[in-house]
């Protein structure tokens, strides 16, 4: 049934959060590497995050984030690679959530990737391109070399959050969901190196107006126009101390209209998707 199934995914990526506390294989080290590239000022680039030495077990979660100057890279997109292809979105389709997702936000890509399945066949089991980066380097980006870094998602940045060491984060289940296996990394950075160009590109200021006037779209967590499952993932990533909302995010969370954004709001924006309940809710 449609609403288990989307409540299963919800879990997987809710665990995400319990990650820190889940035992450490040591002896195995997935090695990460940014590529390094050149283009220049006004050009299109590509970066792969690629995998390597990715353990027998293989990698059924993982959790990072892209840092990269926002003043030079711009339009920035971040799709799955060949080895985040599994299959698994056909396998365990969850509408309006995919294993692989990734959120955009000022400088810096938070990757996620979970599967609630416990058949390794959909898991990453060999190394290859995890991800693709792609980006436009900005019309007056000064020629030098520019680090787009592999970093661990820091709670301590996001508000109620309590501070804990956090890594780049690859792991995978066992087989009944209750314990995980976090694997070491081995990181390296990559970088776009912007050379001379005597083509003078007109100016790219002037950025897209994303947010909706002074509307409440009630559901709308992450203001994109459309009340969809990322949605309600944001809201319980935000409830768990992950995410920031918007100002304007908080008012369309609060589906309810009473004074709290909390997992009530959640679990009405939820059965809103499946046409439980329509929003706003009256209370
Ligand atoms: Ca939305
Ligand atoms: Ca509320």
């Amino acid at each position: 049934m449609k609403v288990r199934k989307i409540v299963a995914g919800l879990a997987a990526v809710s665990m995400l959060a319990a990650f820190s506390a889940q035992v450490v294989a040591a002896a195995d080290t997935v090695t990460v590497t940014a590529s390094k590239v050149e283009a220049k000022a006004g050009e299109e680039v590509t970066l792969n995050i690629d995998l390597a030495d990715v353990p027998a077990a293989g990698i059924s979660v993982a959790e990072f984030a892209i840092k990269y100057d926002s003043s030079v890279l711009t339009d920035v997109t971040v799709e799955a690679g060949a080895i985040a292809n599994t299959g698994v979105d056909s396998a365990e389709p969850i509408e309006g959530l995919t294993a692989f997702y990734t959120t955009v936000s000022d400088g810096v890509v938070y990757v996620n990737y979970s599967t609630g399945l416990t058949d390794s066949r959909y898991y990453i089991t060999q190394g290859g391109t995890f991800a693709v980066v792609k980006a436009k380097v900005a019309a007056g980006a000064k020629a030098d070399t520019y680090p787009v870094e592999i970093v661990a998602i820091d709670r301590a940045d996001y508000q109620g959050a309590t501070a804990s060491t956090n890594t780049v984060k690859f792991g995978v289940f066992n087989a009944d969901m209750t314990e995980s296996t976090i694997y070491e990394t081995k990181v390296t950075n990559g970088s776009v190196t912007v050379i001379d160009g005597d083509t003078p590109i007109e100016s790219t200021e002037g950025s897209t107006d994303n947010t909706q006037g002074g509307d409440v779209v009630y559901g709308d967590v992450d203001c994109n126009g459309k009340v969809e499952l990322l949605d309600v993932i944001l809201l319980n990533k935000n409830l768990l101390g992950m995410e920031k909302l918007s100002d304007k995010g908080s008012k369309n969370a609060n589906v309810n209209n009473d004074a709290a954004v909390d997992g009530t709001d959640s679990l009405f924006i939820l059965k809103s998707l499946v046409s439980l309940v329509t929003l706003p809710v009256q209370s």
